[in-house]
C-alpha cells in the first residue's frame, strides 16, 4: 500500500527505528513523543503490546471460557481435538456467551455513567447541591413532555425533580419498555417488539445477560445474541441517551464553536491540568476552578502565566463540544501527554484510563489525581469527588496542580508543535439549526446526489492498528466520495488532529459535498460529542427517517468503528446494528471461533434487524463497503446510485468481509 502524504512525517534524522514509530502512529505529535519515550527509556502501551505477542489465539477467536471452575476450557473451533468444554458447551455457545458478557459490560459502563448524571440532576433539583443548575431549559421541558410530566404551574426545579425520578425508573423497569425508544421510527419499534428485543429496564437487561451466561443457563447462540441486541438497545435508547440529555440540561446543548486539538495545546508557560475519563460532572467543575481569580493569582506567584485545562478522551470531548476547551489527545495519547513532561496534574474519573499512568507519572513531576468513588489506580493522589463539594474539590485539585508547577523539570519538557484548529459542537439541535430548522436541505442534497449519504464513524484507538491510520483514511475516503461524516469519541479527536473538522477540509471532499459544506459553512465531518453521545447519531437518523416516513434501515447511512477496543464499543455496535445501520468493524472481534455466530452477525442479521456487521481491517476497503451499502440504499429508494467511486480500493473480486479471517 502506498503511503499517503500524512503518513510521511518521520524526522529523517531520528536515530531510532523509523519504521517502528511509523507503524505506531501516523500523527506527527504522537511520533515525536514516541521518539522521546524511546530516548528516555519510557515504556508505552505499544511496548507492552509487543511483549504480549503472539496474543492467545483461543482468546482472539473467542473460544475460551471460564464461566465455571470446571474450566477454564478452550475449545477447538474446527471441532477436532477438543470440540467441547467440560459441560459440553460448543465453540458456538462459548463465543456467543462471551460476546453477550462483553455487551453487558459496555452497556453497564455507559448506563452507570448515566445513572450518576441523573443522581446529580436529582440532587440539583432538590436544592441539595449548589454547584450545578439548569442550563438548557428548553431541553428540560421537551424531555419532561416526552416523559408525560406536565410543566404548567411548576418551577423548573420541580419539573426536574419529577423528571429525575422518571429517568431513574428507566433503570429498574421490570417488564415495561423504556421510553426513549419512542424517538425511533414506528417501523423500528414494531420490529423490536416483534422480535422480543424491545428493551425493558437498563439494569434488568444487563443483569439478565449475566444470568443467561452463568453456567448451565442460556445455551442457544441465536437466543443469546438476541439478548445482546436488546441489551445494546437499552444502552443507546436508555443509558447513553439519558446521559446525553441530562448532561445537556445541566451543562448546555453543544453548538458549533472553534477550538484546537492535539498535544501542542499544552502550554509551555502555564500550569497544565489534563482531565481524562468520561464524566463532565467533574471536568465542568475543573474548567470553572481554572478561571478562579484566586487560583490564577496563585499560579502567577508560582511563576506560571496562567492555568491551561485540556482534555483527553471523552470527558475532554464533553468540555470541548460545550465550551471549546482544547483536547490534548485521544485514548492512545494519554501516556504521550504525560511524556511531554509539561503536565502538572492528570485528573481522572472513569473509563479508558490506563492503569499504567500511575507508574508513568512517577517518571515525571506529574500528579495523577483519581477522583471517582468507583475507580482508583496504582500510585495516585486520591481526591474523591462528590457533588456536594464539587466546587471546593475542583479548586483543591487545581491548587495541587499549581503547587506542582515549580517542580516541572525544563530539561524533560518537550511539547510537540502540532495543534490543529477544529469546529465542534454539532448536536442534533445544532445540525438542524445549521439547516434552518428542518432536515429538508440535507434530504434534498441527498436526493440530488450532492450528498451521497451519511457515514457514522466512531470509536476508540487500538495499538493493533497504526494510531489514526484507520480513522483518518476511512473518513477521508468517505468525504472524497461525497459522504457527510458524523463522528463521536476518539474518532472525532483523530479527525480533528488530521484537520478534517474545519470548513476548509471540504476542499478534499467530493464536489457535491464540498458545495453543500460551503453553502452551510460546515466541515465535511461533524463532531457530535463523546462516545456516550453516539446516541445523538441515532436520534439524528430517527429525525431523518421520521421526516421521510421510513425506517432507519432504509436510509443511505452506514457506520464504522475503525480502531475500536472498548467493551463499550461492542455495546455501541450492537445497538447501532439493531437500530438498522450496517456497521464495519476495523479491528477483529473475538467471534471467528464460531462460523455460526460469524455468519449470523455478518450476514443473517440482515434478515432479523435489516442490518449487519462487516469486519474489515483495511480502512480503504472498509470505506468501499460503506459506499457499496449506501449506494444500495440509494438504489432501493430510486435515487441515482451511479455517482462513481474516487478511492484506493478497486478490487471488485474481494473476499467477502470477515470470511477471509475464518
Ligand atoms: Fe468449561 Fe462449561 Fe465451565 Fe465454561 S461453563 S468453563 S465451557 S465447563
Ligand atoms: S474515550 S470508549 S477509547 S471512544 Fe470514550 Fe475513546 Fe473508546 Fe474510550
Amino acid at each position: 500500500m502506498e503511503p499517503e502524504a500524512d503518513e510521511k512525517s518521520i524526522d529523517p534524522e531520528c536515530p531510532i527505528m523509523h519504521q517502528k514509530i511509523y507503524e505506531k502512529s501516523i500523527d506527527p505529535a504522537s511520533q515525536t513523543m514516541l521518539q522521546k519515550a524511546e530516548q528516555e527509556g519510557i515504556e508505552t502501551a505499544w511496548d507492552r503490546y509487543e511483549r504480549q505477542l503472539p496474543q492467545c489465539s483461543f482468546g482472539k477467536l473467542g473460544v475460551c471460557c471460564r464461566n465455571c471452575n470446571m474450566g477454564p476450557c478452550r475449545v477447538d473451533p474446527l471441532g477436532k481435538k477438543k470440540p467441547k468444554g467440560i459441560c459440553g458447551a460448543t465453540a458456538e455457545i462459548i463465543v456467543a456467551r462471551n460476546l453477550l458478557r462483553t455487551i453487558a459490560a459496555g452497556a453497564a459502563a455507559h448506563s452507570d455513567h448515566a445513572r450518576d448524571a441523573v443522581l446529580t440532576f436529582k440532587k440539583m433539583s432538590e436544592g441539595k447541591i449548589q454547584s450545578y443548575g439548569i442550563i438548557d431549559e428548553v431541553k428540560l421541558l421537551s424531555l419532561a413532555y416526552e416523559y408525560g410530566i406536565p410543566a404548567e404551574g411548576k418551577s423548573h426545579e420541580e419539573v426536574a425533580a419529577e423528571l429525575a425520578d422518571a429517568l431513574l425508573q428507566e433503570f429498574g423497569k421490570q417488564n415495561s419498555p423504556i421510553l426513549c425508544t419512542r424517538r425511533a421510527p414506528n417501523s423500528r419499534l414494531k420490529l423490536w417488539t416483534k422480535l422480543g428485543i424491545e428493551p425493558r429496564g437498563i439494569d434488568r437487561e444487563i443483569v439478565e445477560c449475566m444470568h443467561r451466561t452463568n453456567m448451565g443457563v442460556d445455551n442457544d447462540a441465536t437466543h443469546i445474541l438476541l439478548q445482546g441486541l436488546r441489551t445494546g438497545l437499552s444502552d443507546d435508547w436508555g443509558g447513553s441517551m439519558i446521559a446525553t440529555d441530562v448532561q445537556d440540561i445541566l451543562f448546555g446543548t453543544p453548538q458549533p464553536k472553534r477550538s484546537t486539538v492535539n498535544l501542542g495545546v499544552l502550554s509551555r508557560d502555564k500550569v497544565n491540568v489534563i482531565v481524562h475519563g468520561h464524566e463532565p460532572i467533574l471536568s465542568e467543575m475543573i474548567v470553572e476552578a481554572a478561571e478562579d481569580p484566586e487560583l490564577l493569582k496563585l499560579a502567577q506567584e508560582k511563576g506560571a502565566a496562567g492555568i491551561n485545562v485540556a482534555g483527553i478522551c471523552c470527558t475532554g470531548n464533553e468540555i470541548l463540544v460545550r465550551h471549546g476547551i482544547p483536547i490534548a489527545g485521544a485514548f492512545i495519547q494519554q501516556e504521550l501527554a504525560v511524556i511531554t513532561g509539561a503536565v502538572e496534574a492528570m485528573v481522572v474519573d472513569v473509563q479508558c484510563i490506563m492503569p499504567s499512568l500511575g507508574y508513568l507519572t512517577g517518571c515525571y513531576h506529574t500528579k495523577l489525581i483519581s477522583t471517582s468513588p468507583k475507580a482508583d489506580f496504582p500510585r495516585t493522589v486520591r481526591m474523591e469527588f462528590h457533588e456536594e463539594r464539587a466546587h471546593e474539590t475542583a479548586r483543591e485539585i487545581v491548587r495541587v496542580a499549581i503547587e506542582n508547577f515549580p517542580f516541572r523539570n525544563p530539561g524533560k519538557v518537550n511539547i510537540p508543535e502540532e495543534k490543529q484548529e477544529c469546529v465542534v459542537g454539532f448536536s442534533v439541535e445544532a445540525i438542524l439549526g445549521v439547516l434552518g430548522g428542518s432536515p429538508d436541505p440535507l434530504v434534498e442534497a441527498v436526493k440530488r446526489g450532492s450528498v451521497r449519504g451519511i457515514g457514522a464513524v466512531i470509536g476508540c484507538d487500538n495499538v493493533k492498528i497504526t494510531h489514526n491510520f484507520g480513522h483518518v483514511n476511512l473518513v477521508k475516503e468517505l468525504i472524497k466520495n461525497n459522504v457527510l461524516v458524523v463522528t463521536t469519541g476518539c474518532n472525532a479527536i483523530a479527525c480533528a488532529e488530521a484537520g478534517l473538522l474545519v470548513p476548509e477540509a471540504s476542499e478534499i471532499a467530493g464536489d457535491g459535498l464540498k458545495a453543500v459544506c460551503k453553502v452551510l459553512g460546515i466541515p465535511p465531518v461533524l463532531h457530535m460529542g463523546s462516545c456516550v453521545d453516539t446516541s445523538r447519531i441515532l436520534v439524528l437518523a430517527s429525525v431523518l427517517a421520521n421526516y421521510l416516513g421510513m425506517d432507519i434501515s432504509d436510509l443511505p447511512v452506514a457506520g464504522a468503528a475503525p480502531e475500536w477496543m472498548s467493551e463499550k464499543a461492542v455495546s455501541i455496535g450492537a445497538y447501532v446494528v439493531s437500530s438498522g445501520v450496517f456497521t464495519v468493524l476495523g479491528t477483529v472481534p473475538p467471534i471467528f471461533g464460531s462460523q455460526a455466530v460469524t455468519a449470523l452477525l455478518t450476514r443473517d442479521l440482515n434478515d432479523v434487524v435489516r442490518a449487519c456487521f462487516a469486519v474489515e481491517t483495511d480502512p480503504f476497503k472498509a470505506a468501499y463497503l460503506m459506499l457499496e451499502h449506501i449506494d444500495g440504499k440509494r438504489k432501493a429508494l430510486g435515487l441515482d446510485s451511479g455517482i462513481g467511486y474516487n478511492g484506493r480500493f478497486t478490487d471488485p473480486n474481494r473476499t467477502p468481509p470477515g470470511l477471509s479471517l475464518l
